[in-house]
């Protein structure tokens, strides 16, 4: 017989009897953050962590003079503990060497990076703090699973403490060629750290082809292997179709009188190309002016990281653009660009993807991006919309069906969103069709299970 597919994304994942799941990440989120929340990272372990025995481990968020032990909090079968973070620390490991640095040059942006050695210095003292109050809570048997650029030298320094454990690694972001991370200085050092691990795990084959190389070329032993994330999409489904009718969608239809609408979901960030798809727009209302009164784009970019002073800057850009753009070409009954920087609720988000005739997803670098994953499943079956992705976001490797731009080039864009109004329903289901085939194939719990599964192999078998 079948199994169904919401029985078959729940599985539980492939495991030792009796072993836990140990999660560390940068930020474990906060009593009341616990639930869905903004954040891909978030979300996606929402989804895997339900069915197994875990401990999560990371930052509390509070800056406070650190004390020696974590704080243990239970909550069903996940155990939380939490660390917090002299401010110093925080500021050179997160601010400075974290997102100052790793960030821009993961996301190929070299010339946004800004390097200072005490902000290293302050990133291997924190991965070290990290692993020193973490090693006395783990198991023999557990099983440990790191996640993101901040913590690539977690590995090592559990091990340098005696842990004999399996540990596993994934990378959300992207990895650059060598040409661009050969900037980072001492890079060689934290590419020596990933030796530690027993798997390494990446968004798509391309980044794990280039981390591989970089290791090979300074002599570590490891290959990296791709495992796409994703996302719950029956959940996110079932979410955009009750909300659909709910009340937050209906004042948006409503505000539409009848337009179309084009939508955009990202944190605030630089690496999402927000100023390049608002330029793209502009460019589909003077070239092709008969979508002029006819369409609207929603923004909904909620503020991140707010507190580096490049994310500052890329706000007064897009309030100035945001600003220009209205003002070019607004009508006294139309404004063409609806731009929030607050978080909306999850379900209404997924209601207004629903009604959104073009999903708009154009980062200029990005490790997968669930944005576009989240489009497609919010979709009504019978008259789903298009989405358009730029070929710079990892899900473009798996996701035939949308319309792939370069979004460097606003005319692109345009052309694309031209394309996407305009196109006979036959395309849009045919297109749909293919889209949600691999949305409900590389599901947050597929990508669980197989990274998983690949790990807790007998220790023999594990690839070095
Ligand atoms: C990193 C990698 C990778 C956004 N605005 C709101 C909101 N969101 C939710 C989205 C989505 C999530 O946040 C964003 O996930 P992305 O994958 O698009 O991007 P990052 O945050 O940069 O995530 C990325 C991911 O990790 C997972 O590995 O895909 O490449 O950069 O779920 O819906 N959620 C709510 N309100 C908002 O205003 N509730």
């Amino acid at each position: 017989m079948a199994v169904s597919r919401r029985a078959a994304a729940v599985k539980v994942p492939v495991e030792p009897a009796g072993s836990r799941l140990v999660i560390i990440s940068n930020r474990v989120p906060s009593p009341r953050e616990r639930g869905p929340r903004a954040g891909g990272l978030a979300v996606a372990l929402q989804d895997a962590i339900r069915v197994r025995e875990t401990l999560w481990f990371g930052w509390s968020g509070e800056t406070a003079a650190p004390e020696a032990a974590a704080r243990l909090v239970a909550q069903g079968p996940t155990t939380y503990a939490t660390i917090d973070l002299a401010e110093a620390d925080f500021r050179g490991f997160y601010r400075g060497f974290s997102n100052g640095m790793l960030w821009p040059l993961l996301h190929a942006r070299v010339g946004l990076s800004e390097f200072r050695r005490s902000d290293l210095a302050a990133y291997m003292a924190v991965n070290e703090r990290f692993a020193a109050a973490l090693a006395p809570l783990l198991r023999a048997d557990d099983t440990v699973w790191v996640h993101d650029y901040h913590l690539i030298p977690l590995g090592a320094a559990l091990r340098a403490l005696g842990v004999r454990n399996r540990i596993g690694f994934f990378l959300h972001v992207p990895f650059p060629p060598p040409a661009l991370y050969e900037c980072l200085p001492q890079g060689e050092r934290l590419l020596r750290s990933f030796g530690a691990y027993d798997l390494i795990g990446l968004q798509t084959a391309r980044d794990a082809g280039f981390l591989s190389d970089a290791l090979a070329a300074c002599g570590v032993a490891r290959r990296a292997r791709a495992f796409p994330i994703g996302i719950d999409p029956d959940d996110f489904a079932a979410t955009a179709r009750r909300s659909a009718g709910g009340r937050d969608t209906r004042r948006l239809v409503d505000s539409l009188s009848g337009r179309s609408l084009i939508l955009g979901v990202d944190r605030l960030d630089y690496s999402k190309g927000i100023a390049h798809r608002i330029r793209g727009f502009a460019q589909l209302l003077r070239r092709f002016p008969q979508h002029r009164n006819e369409v609207t784009l929603l923004q909904i970019a909620p503020i991140s990281r707010g507190d580096v002073p490049e994310y500052r800057s890329l706000r007064r850009e897009l309030d100035e653009l945001a600003g220009r753009v209205n003002g070019e070409h607004a009508e006294f009954d139309w404004v063409p660009l609806r731009y929030l920087t607050r978080t909306v609720p999850r379900n209404t988000l997924a209601g207004f993807h629903r009604h959104a005739r073009v999903g708009l997803v154009t980062p200029l670098r990005d490790g997968m991006n669930l944005v576009a994953k989240e489009y497609v499943a919010a979709q009504n079956p019978e008259d789903p919309g298009v989405l358009i992705l730029s070929r710079f976001a990892g899900a473009a490797e798996r996701m035939e069906g949308a319309i792939v731009v370069n979004p460097h080039d606003p005319d692109e864009i345009a052309e694309a969103l031209h394309q996407a109004l305009t196109m006979p329903t036959e395309e849009r289901l045919a297109r749909w069709q293919s889209l949600r085939r691999s949305v409900w194939q590389d599901t947050a719990a597929e990508w669980a299970r197989s990274f998983l599964a690949a790990i807790e192999v007998p220790r023999e078998a594990l690839a070095s």
